[in-house]
């Protein structure tokens, strides 16, 4: 049986409270985007008030940077040979050998600019997160405007059931990413062979990122009721 909403949100809280075991002092790093991410940044912020902890970041999303700029993190702008001695994020799902679902948040290019510029990637979870097989959760892809059309035809006929992302808000206007590109989610159901699918997406053009994210995360910090697993590939 899947946990409740409030069970998740204690989930989310320990595993973040949990990836603080990985800062150090003077470290430069990576702040992911979503709900548990948001509680990592908010509870580094804490440690850097009440520790006097230096640290400094880019965040993946205009969200993170806002909710790293409250918690008192000074924030870098990207610039050439800037490394991250570790990157927090979460994830939409993780296998065992984790292999990632990342994106429903909408930042999954910044996402994975970060995670391939760090020197350690540690995701961030709750128990829902993980999953034996990949796929449940609609796979996203950034994809350029112009080449929509033919991005929907070739993962249609990869069996990806591609649905263009709308607003919530506005729900005749799609989401549009930070670049200003389209979201796609796509309703594998399964993805057997993720290594397989990124070659065939890599394969589309117009298809700017897409949200498999493989041998790219060092541990993965899972809360399950009360408790934390960390998990290594
Ligand atoms: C982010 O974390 C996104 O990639 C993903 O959509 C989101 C999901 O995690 P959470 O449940 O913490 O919001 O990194």
């Amino acid at each position: 049986m899947s946990a409740q909403p409030e069970q998740l949100a204690r989930e989310k809280q320990l595993a973040a409270d949990a990836a603080l075991r990985w800062v150090r002092d003077g470290m430069v790093l990576g702040l992911g985007s979503g709900s548990t991410a948001a509680c990592f940044i908010v509870a580094l912020g804490k440690a850097v008030r009440e520790q006097g902890l230096r640290v400094q970041g880019t965040a993946t999303s205009r969200a993170s940077e806002k909710l790293a700029l409250e918690a008192g993190i000074p924030l870098l702008e990207p610039r050439r040979g800037l490394r991250f001695d570790l990157t927090v994020d979460g994830a939409d799902e993780l296998d065992a050998h984790l292999r990632l679902v990342k994106g429903g948040g909408g930042a999954l290019l910044r996402e994975k600019v970060l995670a391939t510029a760090s020197d350690y990637l540690l995701i961030v979870a709750d128990s829902s997160k993980a999953v034996a097989q990949l796929g449940r959760f609609p796979l996203p892809l950034e994809v350029v405007p112009f080449a929509l059309p033919w991005v929907l035809d070739a993962v249609a006929a990869l069996g990806g059931a591609p649905v263009l992302r709308m607003s919530k808000e506005a729900p005749a206007e799609p989401v549009k990413s930070d670049q200003e590109n389209l979201l796609v989610d796509c309703h594998f159901e399964v993805i057997a062979e993720p290594e397989q699918l990124v070659a065939q997406l890599q394969n589309i053009p117009g298809i700017v990122e897409q949200g498999l994210f493989l041998g790219l995360a060092r541990a993965a910090v899972v809360a399950k009721g009360e408790s934390v697993q960390v998990l290594r590939p």
